[in-house]
């Protein structure tokens, strides 16, 4: 989920699609918008373990309460989410205002206590003196330090740290799952 235009589509493919080239059986579609996303473990071993991955609709700027409503069954998906992909076009300068427009929704949808990894989209876009110095840090979210990734959906830079990063989640939660019950939708 994102602000509009941030890539939330670009990226849900990139991610989709380099899973369904690496091994078209291992995932499953589960609805439009919805897709079976298998994830290696830490160690790049075929793991079986596998995350719901959904593309959300863009939030934008001053949305209506209507316009709220109508939406807030898509919108549910972000409220009922283990974790929130936050994607943000790290390319337009207004970037800072559009994750706090995305942040007063989330709390408008009663999603703003999902957990959020802030995914710095476009950094293909951004001159050499704006390139990150790192792949990883963590940025201010309302006084919560949140872990942000740098990623470009083009050329998919950073994609296999995305996906590395949630294996690792996965795997967490797998040694503490009363902390997140519905990440096993296929429990063994
Ligand atoms: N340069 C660059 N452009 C990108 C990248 N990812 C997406 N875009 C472009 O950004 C535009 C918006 O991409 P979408 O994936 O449709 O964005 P979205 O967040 O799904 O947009 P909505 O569904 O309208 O909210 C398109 O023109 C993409 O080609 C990227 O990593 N680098
Ligand atoms: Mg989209």
């Amino acid at each position: 989920m994102g602000y509009t235009n941030a890539g939330k589509s670009t990226l849900f493919n990139a991610l989709v699609k380099a899973q369904a080239y690496a091994a078209d059986q291992l995932f499953a579609t589960l609805d439009t918008t919805t897709r079976k996303l298998y994830l290696d473990d830490a160690e790049g071993e075929k793991a079986g373990r596998s995350v719901s991955l959904s593309d959300t609709v863009g939030f934008i700027r001053d949305l209506p309460h209507g316009l709220i409503t109508a939406f807030r069954a898509t919108l549910q998906e972000a409220a009922d989410a283990d974790l929130l992909l936050h994607v943000v076009d790290a390319a337009n300068p207004h970037h800072p205002e559009q994750i706090e427009e995305v942040q007063r929704v989330l709390h408008e949808i009663g999603a703003a206590d999902v957990p959020q990894l802030i995914v710095f989209n476009k950094i293909d876009a951004l001159p050499a003196t704006q390139q990150p110095r790192q792949r990883s840090d963590a940025i201010d979210i309302e006084g919560t330090q949140v872990q942000r990734l740098f990623v470009s959906s083009h050329t998919a830079d950073g994609l296999p740290d995305l996906r590395r990063e949630l294996a690792e989640r996965v795997a967490r939660d797998e040694q503490s799952p009363q902390s997140s019950p519905q990440l096993h939708e296929e429990p063994a």
